[in-house]
């Protein structure tokens, strides 16, 4: 017979991190660091809007019956990915512009952030700090059901702080 109780925890992926080519991934690789420093449990994906758009539908469209609670997605020039995404599921989606190399990324995060009212993508700073953002706000997401996951946010905060008082500039005084 079956337990009740509480509904068991997913064990699968609970971060989905897709881009659109895998030339995103010395960028996105910052993105799957962070969330394996943290312990999040998460899949890294190449997928495009233009280019694969029936696979990006039908990942987008499942992501939320597979256990995924959060979609990082990173794309550059013509970035419809996060969009297209976002417009396939109700899960949060955060949106990374990636830094294109006519525009230096302006294209990317014009097309990322400006989706019209009624399908949100957060979007996040111009390459490796957004993916790294991205990352810490995905975890700050999970954090609010998972008390463990927020106490590892906390040390890292503390840990930053720490790290910044410690600094010192060579040349000061000089
Ligand atoms: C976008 O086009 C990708 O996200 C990538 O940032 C950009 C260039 O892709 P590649 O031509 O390097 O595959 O779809």
């Amino acid at each position: 017979m079956k337990k009740a109780g509480r509904p068991s925890r997913p064990v699968g992926p609970r971060v989905g991190v897709v881009m659109g080519s895998t030339s995103d991934w010395e960028t996105m690789k910052h993105a799957d660091e962070l969330l394996t420093r943290f312990g999040v449990a998460h899949e890294c994906r190449v997928m495009s809007a233009h280019r694969s758009p029936k696979l990006t539908a039908e990942w987008a469209a499942s992501a939320e019956k597979r256990g995924l609670a959060v979609i990082i997605a990173a794309a550059g020039g013509a970035a419809h990915l996060a969009g297209v995404l976002a417009s396939h599921t109700v899960l949060p989606v955060l949106g990374v512009p990636m830094e294109s190399v006519s525009l230096k990324g302006l294209d990317s995060l014009l097309s990322t952030v400006q989706m019209p009212a009624g399908v949100p993508v957060g979007t996040l700073g111009i390459g490796k700090p957004g993916a790294v953002n991205a990352a810490l706000l995905a975890v700050a997401i999970l954090a609010v059901a998972d008390p463990t996951l927020r106490a590892k946010l906390r040390e890292f905060r503390a840990d930053q702080e720490k790290a910044v008082r410690s600094q010192t500039l060579p040349q000061a005084g000089k």
